[in-house]
């Protein structure tokens, strides 16, 4: 029998990678979706429509982290074997602006799934979407599982609050529960206001003479970028492990803001001199100055690398944001 995954946070740029990911593996995979007044399935239409391209059905399921009882009713019907949980207020510079929101999603939200969890489907297998955002003001370099965390907005607070709720169901209760500490990750799907898909989307409007500035904060910081459809490969790893753990994904590089922006204007042939305009608004409170993970326990245990590599990676997102333009400008809209 098909192997049952639930994924929270579907919709997301890594829940429709790792959808893609699991129906390629045979299982049968669940979404979780929250009601909007405009489509939120954008990324995951082209595995919904066609339930025939992977021969296992993708399910869609009305539900939100606000609301335990919805999360208790699906995992009460379907009795998963592994449960994905990605959904998250994710954005940073946001969480600044609604801090209650952010934990009442990105924290407690975790409790109500791991409650949810432990009532209804205790032996079911759960991944908690960690981020390099916990080690914030960094206590180390590069930072590693062991590496103390020292938050920098209420989003990362919410993850150390997630992260460890994570680690206490696995101890107190015997959950399978893992805690994968991605660091960043993005691609053609990456949310448009996020720092490197706001500026792949604006060298193609850019070029096509529909922009001329790109208003930027800090590009000091720096990030370990890597490649969304390698980093859900490793979710999927941890899972098939005998007990539940944490483990950092990194690529194991940094580079500044600035740097991603001189690459992915030279991709394009531009000058980004011409185009970057600091506006002081798009600063944070407080800053993660410096981002570098050390992934050598998630080689040594799931054998897992990654592969892609900066200037890759760089291209890859400048070419896609220049065909999606271009297909939506020609009527032609179709989703990376
Ligand atoms: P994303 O693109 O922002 O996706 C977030 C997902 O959460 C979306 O599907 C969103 O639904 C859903 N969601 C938001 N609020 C919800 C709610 N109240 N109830 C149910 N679902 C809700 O994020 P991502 O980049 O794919 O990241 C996936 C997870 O990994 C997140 O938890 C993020 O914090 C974490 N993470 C990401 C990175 C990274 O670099 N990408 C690194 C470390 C950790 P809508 O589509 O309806 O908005
Ligand atoms: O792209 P960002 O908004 O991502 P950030 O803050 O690193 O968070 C992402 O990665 C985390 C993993 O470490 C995830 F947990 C989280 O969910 C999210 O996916 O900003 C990156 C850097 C920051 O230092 C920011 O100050 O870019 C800088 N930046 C400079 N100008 C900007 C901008 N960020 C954004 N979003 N927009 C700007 O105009």
């Amino acid at each position: 029998m098909a192997k049952k995954a639930l994924i929270s946070g579907v919709t997301g740029q890594d829940g429709s990678y790792l959808a893609e990911l699991l129906l390629s593996k045979g299982y049968e995979v669940h979404g979780v979706i929250r009601r909007s007044s405009s489509f939120n399935t954008d990324r995951i239409e082209h595995l919904y429509q066609d339930p025939h391209v992977h021969g296992v059905k993708l399910f869609l399921h009305y539900g939100d982290l606000s609301d335990g009882a919805s999360l208790q009713h699906l995992l009460h019907d379907l009795q998963p074997d592994e449960i994905y949980h990605l959904g998250a207020q994710s954005h940073v510079r946001v969480s600044f602006d609604i801090p209650e929101y952010t934990g009442d999603i990105t924290a407690l939200g975790t409790t109500r799934l791991l409650e949810a969890i432990r009532e209804c489907c205790p032996k079911a297998r759960f991944y908690q979407a960690s981020s390099s955002e916990m080690y914030g003001l960094v206590q180390a370099v590069p930072q590693r599982e062991d590496t103390p965390f020292y938050p920098r907005s209420p989003y990362g607070a919410a993850k150390v609050y997630s992260y460890w709720m994570t680690v206490n169901y696995r101890e107190s209760y015997g959950l399978h529960a893992t805690n994968g500490i991605l660091f960043n990750h993005k691609s053609p799907r990456r949310g448009e206001t996020f720092v490197t898909r706001k500026v792949t989307r604006a060298i193609a409007r850019i070029k096509a003479g529909l922009q001329q500035d790109l208003f930027m904060g800090n590009l000091e910081a720096k990030r370990d970028w890597g490649y969304a459809p390698e980093y859900v490969e490793a979710m999927w790893l941890m899972l098939q492990q005998e007990k539940g753990d944490d483990f950092v994904v990194a690529t194991g590089e940094t580079h500044s803001v600035q740097e991603f922006i001189e690459e992915a204007f030279a991709c394009a042939k531009l000058d980004w001199k011409q185009h970057v305009k600091i506006d002081p608004r798009y600063y944070r409170p407080a800053e993660v100055d410096l981002l570098i993970g050390d992934a050598s326990k998630a080689k040594r245990l799931l054998g897992w690398q990654p592969k892609t590599t900066f200037k890759n990676l760089v291209r890859i997102m400048v070419q896609a944001d220049d065909d999606l333009l271009a297909a939506q400008l020609s009527g032609k809209h179709v989703r990376a």
